[in-house]
């Protein structure tokens, strides 16, 4: 899945891809690249970020979505609002990924459910603004599988087929790096639940615990995270790894490593 964020602050790649034409030629690009999904968001959710209107969000991921379904690629709308994901899949969305996992907007299972499109359900305890406050955890793994399970249930009874869901553990969104990496080490764990196994998507890219665990680096002694276009060579590690381990999908900014860490995966699964 390859990540086009309309947006001027994402914290990854903020305000490369802001204007329309420059989103969608990034989403075209991806996907030639070799991107299976390309990922169209239009709201930060940066650490600290505030939220945007919901008129704003639809401005900014109306063309691009609308152009790149008609190029013929397969769009996931990242968003949290059910008017966002609605707008995307009349025009042709097939995946909603909702970083809130439902939580944010209570009419977003029953959209997804009557729509009958892939949902993915992100593990999250609340916005982006102050989501370090509730980043206390004693038994990461447990606790982020236990809440998963719960929204997994809560989806399904709005209607949501259990064979449209995937669940992603939220990487940084109300953790810590030390809540990051025991997740990543455990992935295995994180798709069987609620009485079923859903597959499982990654959004490891670029984040800040991979600048923090490179910071001190021979390079950079003094200890400052690394910087964010340096942080690739860790992703595609992250990649191999989580492929290896079974993910069903990873969401990343820059494509073409990375499709190769997952075709040393695949092949090394098939070696087994
Ligand atoms: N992370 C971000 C945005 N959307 N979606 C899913 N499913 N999983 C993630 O981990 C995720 C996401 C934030 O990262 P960005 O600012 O680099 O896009």
């Amino acid at each position: 899945m390859g990540v086009v964020n309309v947006t001027p602050d994402s914290f990854s790649d903020g305000g490369q891809w802001y204007g329309a034409d420059a989103a969608i030629a990034h989403g075209l690009e991806l996907a030639a690249q070799g991107a299976d999904i390309v990922d169209v968001g239009g709201e930060s959710t940066r650490p600290g970020a505030q939220r945007i209107e919901e008129t704003e969000e639809l401005r900014r991921i109306g063309p691009v979505v609308t152009e790149l379904v008609r190029a013929g690629l397969t769009v996931s709308i990242d968003t949290m609002r059910a008017r966002v994901a609605e707008f995307a899949l009349d025009a042709g969305a097939q995946l909603v990924n909702d970083v809130s996992g439902g939580l944010a907007d209570p009419d977003m299972p029953r959209l997804v459910a009557a729509a009958g499109v892939s949902y993915v359900v992100v593990h999250w305890r609340g916005h982006s603004r102050d989501m370090y406050a509730r980043a206390l955890y004693a038994d990461v793994v447990a606790e982020v599988r236990d809440e998963l399970a719960k929204r997994v249930d809560a989806v399904v009874r709005a209607g949501v087929d259990p064979g449209h869901i995937v669940v992603d553990p939220g990487l940084g969104f109300g953790k810590r790096p030390e809540h990051n990496w025991p997740l990543l080490a455990r992935l295995a764990e994180l798709g069987t639940l609620a009485g079923g196994t859903f597959p499982v998507l990654v959004g490891a890219s670029r984040k800040g615990f991979i600048g923090r665990l490179l910071a001190g680096a021979a390079e950079n002694e003094h200890g400052t995270p690394r910087t964010l276009a340096d942080r690739d060579q860790a992703t595609v590690a992250i990649t191999a790894l989580a492929a290896a381990a079974g993910a069903w999908c990873v969401r990343v900014h820059q494509v073409p490593p990375n499709v190769d860490a997952v075709q040393v995966a695949a092949a090394w699964r098939r070696s087994r």
